[in-house]
């Protein structure tokens, strides 16, 4: 069975995106798996997710969430994207990418700079550590993610600009999500593992800031949502352990 190595659960999902993103996409796929949860420093690239294959793979490790589905559509075959048209597969790359390359970013700021969705983050994840590590790990932790959002750029622009940059992906999401009903067809793609991801990790979690906000007023998005979770209530749940 193929072993998916992600973070520990938080607020009734997985609290990173990418991880979630696998998740959802096995699970459409109907590939068995097992989910254990584990550390990024632990990690082969030092983020999660990563897997490790079954028997058919032969224990291969993969890392990187979109490697991590190259890779599962080699070996198991692409019931997801087979039928899809190159307008399809390239309109869905780019949804992909926006999410990925920048809602996220807006979506770090907001969780981990921000100080509001900081308390959350500092409460899900550091508060049952033991006491003398809670003391340090935190702010450590937090000025890492400050620095790679400096390097990255959003850490460098104004509050109000960081948001409207993620309000604007949002919102792109929104006209293109309106025209069907799963991101790129009439059922679920490769694409809704990320939609489904990045919107469940925006709308939710118990953050309360601008891109949650803009998010849970869009009545496209709250349906997508619902048609997805149908579609995953079929899927059934994964086996968690770790
Ligand atoms: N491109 C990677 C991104 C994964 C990623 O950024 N993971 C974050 C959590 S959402 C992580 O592991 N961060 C830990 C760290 O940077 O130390 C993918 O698609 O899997």
């Amino acid at each position: 069975m193929i072993v998916l190595h992600q973070f520990p659960r938080a607020w009734g999902i997985n609290p990173s995106p990418f991880c979630l993103k696998v998740e959802t996409y096995l699970r459409l796929a109907g590939l068995p798996y097992r989910a254990v949860t584990s550390a990024s420093f632990r990690a082969p690239k030092r983020k999660l997710p990563y897997i490790v294959g079954d028997g058919v793979e032969d224990g291969r490790v993969v890392a990187d969430s979109g490697f991590i589905i190259d890779h599962l559509r080699a070996v198991h075959g692409d019931p997801l994207d087979r039928e899809l048209t190159a307008e399809q597969r390239a309109l869905g790359h780019l949804m992909r990418r926006t999410c990925e390359e920048s809602l996220y970013f807006a979506m770090v700021y907001a969780r981990w700079i921000e100080d509001a969705g900081w308390r959350i983050i500092e409460d899900a994840f550091f508060k049952r550590m033991p006491a003398p590590v809670r003391a340090i790990l935190p702010g450590i932790v937090r000025r890492s993610v400050r620095r790679s959002l400096h390097g990255q750029g959003y850490g460098r622009h104004a509050r109000d600009e960081v948001f409207a940059l993620g309000v604007a992906d949002l919102d792109a999401l929104a006209v293109l999500m309106k025209e069907r009903p799963f991101a790129v067809a009439n059922r679920p793609s490769s694409a809704d593992a990320t939609l489904y991801a990045f919107l469940v990790s925006v709308m939710r979690v118990p953050f309360d800031d601008p891109l949650t906000r803009r998010a849970r007023a869009c009545a496209t998005f709250a349906a997508y949502l619902e048609r997805m979770d149908t579609e995953l209530a079929k899927a059934g749940k994964p086996e968690l352990v770790g």
